[in-house]
């Protein structure tokens, strides 16, 4: 690992230590709640093992005709899915040709309580996606704007190994924030930030006690 890598994780570890605040403002409407799901984390993991066995991991084409480097599942009434096609939300798994296995009440019962916690209240998520990021895997800038409720907040829950977050602003040249995420750490972003350009760093290399050598994030989104 070179020195700047090593530093970058070390600044990480230290962060994780510090006292944080309950509620952190990035933004008008874009939250860091942290450790807010730090309890649960345990109880996600272990509901998130029969959604890898029905749904298992894979590496979506990219209309561009690229494999992406995060591997991706999904869970609830609708998966968002990426190919040759495009980006879109499908309620059928295209690798099994069935019905994405259902949101567990867990993953549900957090999302909607971190909603409620970041002022969007009666949030009712009906797609959850499953990132697993591996060290070197990164994350562009992007909007997620493939959903057709854009009222509804995007909230984007941390497990694992610690990442950088990238949050910029409504329009791509937008300044960029850079905000360490924690394992279980949660980010709402909705209202005048809905559009939003965020993304990750590469994920620096290490090992969790609970999710091992990976970064699992855990999005979740009112599509419909
Ligand atoms: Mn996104």
């Amino acid at each position: 690992m070179s020195g700047r890598a090593r530093s970058r994780r070390d600044d990480l570890a230290t962060q994780s230590l510090l006292p944080r605040a309950a509620l952190e403002r990035i933004a008008d409407d874009a939250l860091l709640l942290p450790g807010a799901a730090l309890d649960a984390a345990p109880a996600l993991l272990t509901a998130l093992q029969p959604v890898i066995a029905a749904a298992p991991w894979r590496h979506m084409l990219t209309p561009g005709g690229a494999h992406m480097s995060v591997a991706m599942s999904n869970c609830g009434q609708l998966g968002w899915v990426s190919d040759r096609r495009g980006y879109r939300y499908d309620a059928v798994d295209p690798d099994t040709g069935t019905p994405w296995p259902p949101m567990p009440a867990v993953l549900r019962a957090v999302a909607e309580r971190c909603a409620a916690l970041a002022g969007f209240a009666g949030f009712k998520p009906d797609a959850c996606l499953v990132n697993r990021y591996a060290p070197g895997t990164r994350l562009s800038l992007h909007q997620d704007r493939n959903e057709q409720d854009l009222l509804a907040p995007v909230v984007s829950v941390s497990l694992g190994l610690p990442v950088r977050f990238l949050f910029g602003g409504l329009r791509r040249a937008d300044a960029v924030q850079r905000l360490a995420l924690m394992h279980g750490d949660v980010v709402v972003w909705g209202g005048r930030q809905r559009l939003a350009f965020h993304g990750v760093a590469p994920l620096a290399d290490g090992e969790h006690a609970l999710t091992g050598r990976c970064r699992i994030n855990l999005t979740f989104r009112k599509a419909l």
